[in-house]
């Protein structure tokens, strides 16, 4: 596997299409099996394709931007110290080898000093089968990074509803649970945001319930406590655990010792889930499904976690 040297974007059906300047594709190791690029017409599902052990592969691409020099100039809540930007540029590589093993193509965006916490795209979009969403950040410093992301999700999604002002919403509050999307309120997603987004994905087929974590002092997102891995299960930090709208739901609940690990993501047939929480990749075993560990150290000092490194669809 390795990045294709040409500026070349490799479509389902065996077609190319160009890159812009400042994105690569990497093939996924299974290209020889067939899962290769989608460029589908705009807003249409995936097709859904089978991998060689007959399960169905949820997504085929995903967008990551590389981080900026001045990524530990970021945003952060948290007394963990300084990123060290070889760790943090390691890590990512690794976190992009991954996604392309889980069978992803991925385009692969130049890093942007603009916006120190731009490698955290999941936070500009929200990328459902059906369309896509551009956000409007809750922090004034990344304002700016939906426009930077705008023209590589042009090429799958061209016609994008978007949250306006005075709503706020970053990507990483929005939890899809299959048919059903957790909003959730934070400091960064606020009331009218949240409704506007209900609107977009009811227009969708999709209902929406909101969750607030505000009052919540060890989380940025929502999706730093919840995360949905299919097979209709949740993974939840225990502080939240008891909420109603879990109800219906499997829950593999996780210990305040490790719940950072919470923020874990299903791609495809694995869960990727941050490296050093045992008892929850045991769990997650134990249910059936596949961990994938990768080390989180540097990300997890600016407040980030595994789902806010890509946009998967
Ligand atoms: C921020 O504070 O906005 C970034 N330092 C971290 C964003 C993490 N994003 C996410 O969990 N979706």
């Amino acid at each position: 596997m390795g990045p294709i040297t040409k500026r070349q974007f490799y479509r389902g059906d065996g077609g190319v299409v160009q890159l812009r300047d400042g994105e690569r594709d990497y093939l996924p190791e299974r290209s020889s099996k067939g899962c290769i690029g989608y460029v589908g017409e705009a807003s249409k599902a995936p097709r859904a394709i089978m991998n060689s052990r007959g399960t169905q592969l949820l997504f085929k691409h995903a967008i990551v931007r590389a981080p900026a020099m001045n990524f530990d100039t970021g945003l952060t809540t948290v007394s963990l110290g300084v990123p060290d930007f070889d760790k943090v540029i390691e890590q990512h590589e690794r976190y992009c080898e991954a996604l392309a093993r889980c069978g992803l193509t991925l385009t692969r965006l130049d890093a942007d000093d603009r916006y120190p916490d731009s490698t955290f795209v999941e936070d500009t979009a929200v990328i459902t089968e059906r369309g896509a969403i551009l956000m409007r950040p809750g922090a004034e410093s990344r304002a700016g990074e939906v426009e930077a992301i705008w023209p590589a999700l042009q090429r799958f999604f061209p016609a994008t509803p978007t949250i306006e002002a005075p709503g706020t919403v970053d990507g990483g509050d929005i939890c899809e649970a299959g048919e059903h999307y957790f909003l959730g309120l934070s400091h960064r997603t606020d009331e009218e945001g949240a409704r506007q987004l209900a609107g977009h994905l009811a227009a969708l087929g999709y209902t929406s319930s909101t969750i607030d974590v505000r009052a919540m002092e060890t989380i940025l997102h929502l999706k730093s406590g919840i995360s949905y891995v299919g097979e209709n299960t949740l993974v939840v930090m225990e502080e939240m655990a008891d909420n109603p709208e879990f109800g219906g739901f499997e829950l593999i609940k996780v210990n305040e010792v490790e719940s950072y690990g919470a923020n874990c993501v299903r791609v495809n047939d694995k869960v990727l889930v941050a490296e050093g929480f045992p008892r929850l990749t045991a769990a997650l075993r134990n249910r059936g499904f596949e961990p994938l560990a990768l080390d989180m150290s540097e990300f997890r000092k600016m407040d980030g976690g595994l789902s806010c490194l890509s946009l998967r669809f």
